[in-house]
């Protein structure tokens, strides 16, 4: 593919006006007749063609105001159609005939077959696999859809917006119309045909609009779609209440499949679901299932505002959208859930994921300026950075000017396709402040690193701060800009309350938050009666590492009397990772590993306290992940190392913590039936930390067996399995609970994903073998999505020591699947991929061994452009 650059943007010479589309469905050969009224912009030549988007298309007719357009005035070539001789002035109808195969359609990109289910993803250039077609957001038309198709096999035939009517043909066929009055761009038009079940509801908006809400599953699978609906009846209602956003057609449906390259989409009227995202009940879904439901199913619905009825001008543009959409549903699950355990989710998922991007190699602004695969932009980066840029917004200018803001938004920019500049703009206009640095945001790649350090003038009672602030150099970006930086921060005072300076120097200050805009700035705070302990970035305020030394003592400090809970859990985690990273460096040099008593102290303190919700003491004994651990340590990363030193760790705390897991497991057991809700959800996580300590504590595979005998829902179960495999993994009880999961489960694809990700996931050298085993159980599907995540991608991506073979090993079986998954399904293969892109800060034997595995995908022939962006991006 070719680089495409933002700044080449342009409009284009014709303005499409409607489109009518007429499918006639059939696996083999389907037919599209696509009939689009034009008109040449003003101002442009009166002899410029018009050029269409195709991608893998047969063309099988093509008209101009109904007469065959001759030869010699069009081109077909395999990405564009060029028409000449067009009308200088009047509106004219140019209709498209295709004709190609859903059945073969692997890419999972237009129209495709799922389960004998036609489905479309057209996000962000699938529409030009269906049709020729100005494929690109900023051309917004108004679609009517007429679907024909087999009425036995496809009983539901649908499409987005209000349905028109049908009939039945008389030849085994039927038709069914539909028109959106909403114009949209073509990545959101949707079509489904098949045979469903469905799940009916209804809601009524705020103004008195009544909406049926439906959600289509496999026959029998109904009721698993219960809590979905309920989740999207709570997103229907929080938008109105929170952002005065109401829906606007008469009927919203989702549809789940059960082959999908994302998560889910967001097509007008016409969700498309990942299954695993609809799917749920009490003896198959997890907690985080649940949690990545509700949170699913909010984000595409909050999207009919943020994406479709004020959309992207060019791809550049994805976080325009995507962050602020990210944003909206991390605020609704922290509405509907506890804020503060939200919180730490989202920065613990986005440390872990956009942290390690913004490090290496696939390294990208929120706001790209180049691709050459804009499906490889689909990152952390653009979502959770994007979400996270979003919230600065909101920080910075406090809750009333971002409502004003967005509500400007929604108002200047209803039915446009625009840009972060306008964006902002709003949110300028608004609140009368200049964000014009803090838009470097947007712009700069790579993860701030702010350091600080603090001297306190007992006899002045002051104290400075000196704070300092640098952007990594990233791929195009070698030097940087000082940028805004929005800081919440509180200055403790010994006995835990907090100090109320009676000056500040140095900074602006509002509220809590502390402005650094400077390269270096030396804050002053006056009337500070005694020596203040810093606590910094309270609720995360900004995406950055933070680098403030501090005393295990301090740490503490902040973690019992921290007014801001999730401020407490950073000063614990921040604890626990010195010790992990200390731990390491011992592992690696053969040196006993050395637990701190002040660690084990604090994390057992925080897990005992009954004035702290279940969940958010459960997130506190969740240590930081081998990868974070890695992270901090930043280059020449043993994987071996961190893992035996995390080990250790693990173990002095299960040790002295015995009493307190035992008492826990206890008193968080839960009676009565499963339910989904946030504070049983936090109960069972404590109970599952608890027992995960007591199993280690034991050395024996007694009580997580027992665990999984007695486990009445999927969380448990789960959490036992993963236990017995992990700790034990060749142990008789392991192979027979593996064994006893796989047959209850093995009709239900969903649980085997888990059977196959608990495996994956085994640590050490030896589970590369299992992997390679499992690929080969019937239950494996490799033209599955899901099915090649769970095994393949978990391995690679969450399995430090099993995929980091020193002897590189991993490397080369990845490399081999990669290519193999990519003469099928070039995007899954690109995301897998990635899980290559922290090589750089291996060791330097196993980094070798990677570079090598890169190389051989990067040698072979018939790469495709996700694959070969991806891979070359890694090797620069
Ligand atoms: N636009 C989808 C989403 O993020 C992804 N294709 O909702
Ligand atoms: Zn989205």
């Amino acid at each position: 593919g070719q680089i495409v650059h933002l700044e080449n943007y342009r409009p284009t010479d014709f303005v499409l006006e409607r489109v009518d589309l007429t499918f006639e469905l059939d696996p083999r050969e389907t037919k599209v007749e696509a009939r689009m009224i034009f008109h040449r912009r003003e101002g442009v030549s009166p002899s410029a063609p018009l050029v269409l988007d195709g991608d893998e298309l047969t063309m099988t007719g093509l008209l101009l105001d109904q007469v065959a357009v001759p030869g010699t005035l069009y081109e077909a070539t395999d990405d564009t159609l060029t028409i000449r001789g067009l009308p200088e002035a009047a509106p004219f109808e140019i209709t498209v005939t295709t004709a190609w195969s859903p059945e073969t359609n692997t890419k999972l990109m237009g129209l495709y077959r799922t389960s004998d289910v036609y489905c479309t993803q057209c996000e962000a250039e699938g529409f030009r696999r269906i049709t020729y077609f100005p494929d690109r957001p900023d051309v917004l038309a108004v679609y009517t859809v007429n679907i024909i198709a087999d009425k036995a096999s496809a009983p539901l035939l649908l499409s987005n917006g209000n349905y028109l009517g049908g009939a039945d043909m008389g030849d085994g066929r039927h038709f069914a119309s539909w028109f959106d009055p909403h114009p949209k761009p073509s990545y959101l038009f949707a079509l489904v045909a098949g045979d469903l079940g469905v799940v009916e509801d209804a809601f009524t908006t705020a103004s008195g609009r009544d909406v049926a809400l439906n959600i289509y599953v496999e026959h029998g699978k109904e009721p698993r779609a219960a809590y979905a609906m309920d989740a999207l009846k709570r997103s229907m209602k929080w938008d109105e209440e929170v952002f005065g956003r109401e829906y606007d057609l008469d009927i919203f449906m989702i549809v789940a499949v059960s082959d999908f390259n994302m998560g889910a989409m967001e097509n007008k009227g016409l969700n498309i679901f990942n299954d695993k995202y609809v799917l749920a009940d009490p003896e198959t879904a997890t907690d985080a299932d649940y949690a990545n439901i509700e949170a699913i199913i909010a984000h595409e619905y909050f999207h009919n505002w943020t994406g479709n009825r004020i959309t992207c001008r060019d791809w550049f543009q994805l976080c325009l959208k995507e962050g602020l959409t990210v944003y909206r549903d991390h605020e609704f699950s922290a509405d509907m859930r506890s804020r503060a355990v939200k919180r730490i989710a989202e920065v613990r998922h986005l440390k872990s994921e956009q942290f390690p991007e913004d490090a290496g190699p696939l390294a990208h602004p929120v706001r790209p300026t180049q691709y050459r695969e804009i499906n490889n932009f689909y990152t952390t980066t653009v979502y959770e950075k994007g979400s996270e840029v979003t919230r600065m917004i909101a920080t910075i200018l406090g809750r009333d000017l971002f409502k004003k803001g967005m509500d400007l938004y929604f108002e200047r920019h209803d039915g446009q396709a625009v840009t972060i500049e306008d964006f902002i703009a709003c949110f300028e206009a608004a609140s009368g402040r200049d964000l014009k640095q803090f838009s470097l945001w947007y712009h700069q790649a790579g993860t701030p690193l702010v350091t600080a350090s603090g001297t306190y003038d007992a006899a002045r009672q002051t104290y400075t701060l000196s704070l300092e602030q640098t952007v990594p150099p990233t791929p195009g970006q070698s030097s940087k800009a000082p940028m805004h930086i929005p800081l919440r921060f509180g200055l403790l005072l010994p006995d835990g309350s907090e100090a109320r300076p009676s000056a500040v120097s140095g900074a602006e200050i509002t509220g809590d938050v502390l402005h650094l805009t400077e390269r270096k700035q030396t804050v002053t705070f006056s009337g500070i009666p005694s020596e203040p302990v810093p606590s910094f970035n309270r609720g995360f305020s900004a995406p950055v590492n933070l680098h403030l030394t501090q005393s295990a003592e301090h740490r503490a400090l902040i973690a019992r009397h921290e007014t801001d809970l999730f401020a407490r859990w950073q000063a614990l985690n921040a604890m626990a990772l010195d010790n992990l990273v200390k731990a390491a460096a011992e592992a690696r040099t053969g040196q006993p590993i050395d637990c701190d008593d002040a660690l084990v102290d604090a994390l057992l303190a925080a897990a005992g306290d009954d004035r702290l919700e279940p969940a958010f003491r459960s997130q506190v004994l969740s240590l930081p992940s081998e990868t974070d651990i890695g992270r901090e340590i930043g280059s020449n990363n043993d994987p071996d190392a961190i893992y035996a030193g995390r080990q250790a760790i693990l173990a002095a705390i299960a040790t002295a913590g015995k009493d307190t897991f035992a008492r826990l497991v206890n008193e968080m057991s839960l009676s009565g039936p499963f339910r989904p809700d946030a504070d049983s959800a936090g109960r069972r996580a404590l109970r599952n930390s608890g027992l995960s300590y007591l199993v280690y504590a034991d050395g024996s595979p007694d009580k997580a067996a027992d665990a999984f005998s007695s486990a009445n829902n999927m969380t448990d179960l789960s959490q036992a399995l993963t236990l017995l495999a992990h700790r034990f993994p060749d142990a008789r009880e392991t192979a027979d609970a593996l064994a006893v999961f796989k047959k209850r489960f093995a009709d239900n694809a969903l649980v085997i994903d888990k059977w196959f990700a608990i495996q994956a996931t085994i640590p050490g050298a030896s589970t590369l073998d299992r992997v390679r085993a499992l690929m080969s159980d019937p239950l494996f599907n490799a033209s599955n999505p899901n099915r090649v995540r769970s095994l393949v991608g978990t391995f690679a991506f969450a399995n430090a020591t099993g995929f980091n073979r020193i002897d590189g090993e991993g490397y080369r079986f990845l490399a081999r699947q990669i290519l193999d998954i990519d003469t099928r399904n070039p995007q899954l293969a690109a995301r897998i991929l990635t899980s290559m892109r922290s090589w750089r800060s291996l060791e330097k034997i196993r980094a070798g061994h990677a570079r090598s595995a890169l190389e051989e995908i990067a040698r072979a022939s018939n790469l495709s452009a996700d694959v070969s962006d991806i891979v070359d991006r890694m090797l620069k």
